[in-house]
């Protein structure tokens, strides 16, 4: 059954084709949302994707609000998602996508289980501004904690900027999600968990506790620090996160899917 449900999942994000929420039809725990999750990346993995790190969801209180939900989660990340800087997305490939701002740790040495906050930074190689694009496979964007977590936690495509050291401060940095050039959702660094690197920390904890660890060389997005914008056409978006930089990246003139 859990295969079947990844299956369904994958084929919904390759075709870009929303389905049914799962937990409308049956009952699945979290253990079996992460189970299911596992199964559908393995298919891209199969395909000749590669995993090049993890994302965590629900960070910050704009994302729970705005998705009515109140639990941490996190999801895959494969080569394949990854955006250029400033390439222009082809929108017939998404249901209905929308894009955050995030902040991006990529790793020098691999990091798992418990640890502090030092530990952690201790495991950072460079830390960037980012952009997650994110689109459901649910109708209407609408997802319980299982149904969400299945499906990679709406993961669909990330824009890493410039990588900057590690001993840059990203304590209280104020980031906002441009497009073209207005300003349309702002926040804080510091309203992913208090400050971003304790969901580097949680990061460690959930996916030690699922039996993986973060590599090195592996990206972390750690979550967005606003509610998410929805795209639309011949659009360009940008998040800006003070003094550590802009990423940036376009959408085609096409429509959407959704
Ligand atoms: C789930 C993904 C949440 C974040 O940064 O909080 C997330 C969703 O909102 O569809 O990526
Ligand atoms: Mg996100």
């Amino acid at each position: 059954m859990l295969n079947d449900i990844a299956h369904t999942l994958d084929q919904a994000a390759v075709n870009a084709s929303s389905i049914d929420q799962i937990s409308l039809s049956q009952p699945i725990t979290l253990a079996q949302a992460y189970e299911i999750q596992k199964l559908s990346i393995q298919q891209r993995l199969n395909r000749g994707e590669k995993l090049v790190g993890y994302k965590m969801g629900f960070t910050s209180r704009a994302k729970m609000q705005q998705m009515g939900v109140d639990d941490l989660i996190w999801g895959r990340l494969t080569d394949a998602m990854l955006i250029e800087a400033d390439q222009i997305i082809d929108l017939s490939n998404y249901v209905h996508p929308r894009a955050e701002p995030e902040i991006a740790f990529k790793l020098k040495t691999s990091l798992s289980g418990k640890v502090t906050k030092a530990q952690a930074l201790a495991a950072v190689e460079a830390i960037a501004p980012a952009i997650e694009v994110i689109d459901s496979r649910y109708q209407n964007f609408k997802f319980s904690l299982e149904d969400v977590i299945a499906d990679n936690c709406s993961s669909s495509g990330f824009v890493i900027g410039p990588w900057q050291s590690k001993g840059s401060n990203i304590d209280g940095l104020a980031m906002n999600l441009q497009v073209n050039e207005e300003v349309v959702a702002s926040g804080s660094s510091n309203d992913i968990l208090d400050h971003p690197l304790n969901s580097l920390v949680e990061a460690a904890r959930c996916i030690g506790e699922a039996g993986e660890e973060l590599k090195a060389g592996h990206i972390i997005l750690a979550g967005a620090a606003t509610a998410a914008v929805a795209l639309a056409p011949n659009q360009t978006i940008s998040a800006e996160v003070a003094d550590l930089g802009t990423c940036s990246f376009k959408t085609s003139a096409s429509t959407n899917k959704g």
